[in-house]
């Protein structure tokens, strides 16, 4: 059998990836395909998601916090750690599973997942040759100009850590005013118009930064596109599978878009 697809889901707390990865998995089914959802995320406590291997039966926040004293950001450090130890559980619970997909959903604050070497040994045990990231824009911080930068940086930031190929996601696509939307869109597409935009905020510490820091990305290699999507609205999706087939059929999109080359 060829190896799954893997997707793995990253962004900042609460910018929507586990309901994302219902939704889409959901998606996925009523389409005809199959897919798995694993949940890496120790403290999870949304029911909601179901996923059909979960990180929890192994590592758990609220054991951890317990057995050994610690608060709740002590726990999720120690626990970045232990699912590495746990990691080939996981994957044999998965290749049991025989599925075409699988669907990982990351710890909700994005450094526990792209700042830890744990991290990088967890995704060389699951990935196959067929491995793509999924980083998901929350809107609240995407439709201000300097809060776009921020999640670009923290995007190019998660492709750099892991050298996988990586699909920009923005969640949450209904809260936003078509105008909202359409701005976005256009910055995404062309980092010109967030400049611009910038250069119309008032001259801050904060406006200067991001400005800086959107030439030091602009010259790392080409933006890729956003992908509008909306969990609740269950729109985009289709869209999004596609990006995750173009990744896993090869070509262009193999390589991270603002990867050096080293030869
Ligand atoms: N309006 C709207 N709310 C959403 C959508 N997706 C997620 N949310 C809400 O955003 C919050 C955070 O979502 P969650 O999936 O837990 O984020 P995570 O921390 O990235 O896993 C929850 O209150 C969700 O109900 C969506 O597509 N539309
Ligand atoms: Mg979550």
């Amino acid at each position: 059998m060829e190896e799954p697809g893997t997707v793995y889901f990253t962004g900042t707390a609460g910018a929507g990836k586990t309901t994302f990865v219902r939704a889409f998995a959901d998606w996925m089914k009523s389409a005809g395909y199959d897919a798995t959802i694993v949940n890496l995320d120790p403290g999870a406590e949304n029911p909601d998601l179901a996923p059909d291997v979960d990180i929890r039966e192994w590592v758990r926040l609220d054991d951890l916090e317990d057995e050994y004293g610690l608060g709740p950001n002590g726990a999720q450090v120690a626990a970045a750690d232990m699912i590495a130890l746990k990691i080939f559980e996981v994957k044999q619970a998965v290749a049991e599973l025989k599925t075409d997909y699988v669907l990982v959903d990351t710890p909700g604050q994005v450094e526990l997942f792209a700042f830890r070497e744990a991290s990088r040994a967890i995704v060389d045990a699951l990935s196959g040759d067929r491995s793509v990231l999924a980083f998901l824009y929350d809107p609240a911080l995407a439709r201000t100009p300097t809060g776009f930068v921020t999640l670009l940086m923290l995007s190019a930031t998660v492709e750099f850590r892991f050298r996988l190929p990586l699909v920009n996601v923005l969640a949450k696509s209904d809260v936003l005013t078509p105008a909202q939307l359409a701005e976005i869109t256009a910055w995404s597409d062309e980092p010109g118009e967030v400049q611009d935009a910038l250069s119309r905020e008032a001259l801050t510490l904060d406006r200067q930064l991001s400005s800086e820091l959107l030439r030091a990305i602009e010259g790392m290699g080409p933006l890729t596109g956003l992908m509008p999507t909306s969990s609740k609205e269950a729109t985009g999706m289709d869209g999004f599978y596609r990006a995750c087939q173009r990744v896993f059929l090869g070509g262009e999109d193999l390589e991270p878009s603002h990867a050096p080359s080293v030869d």
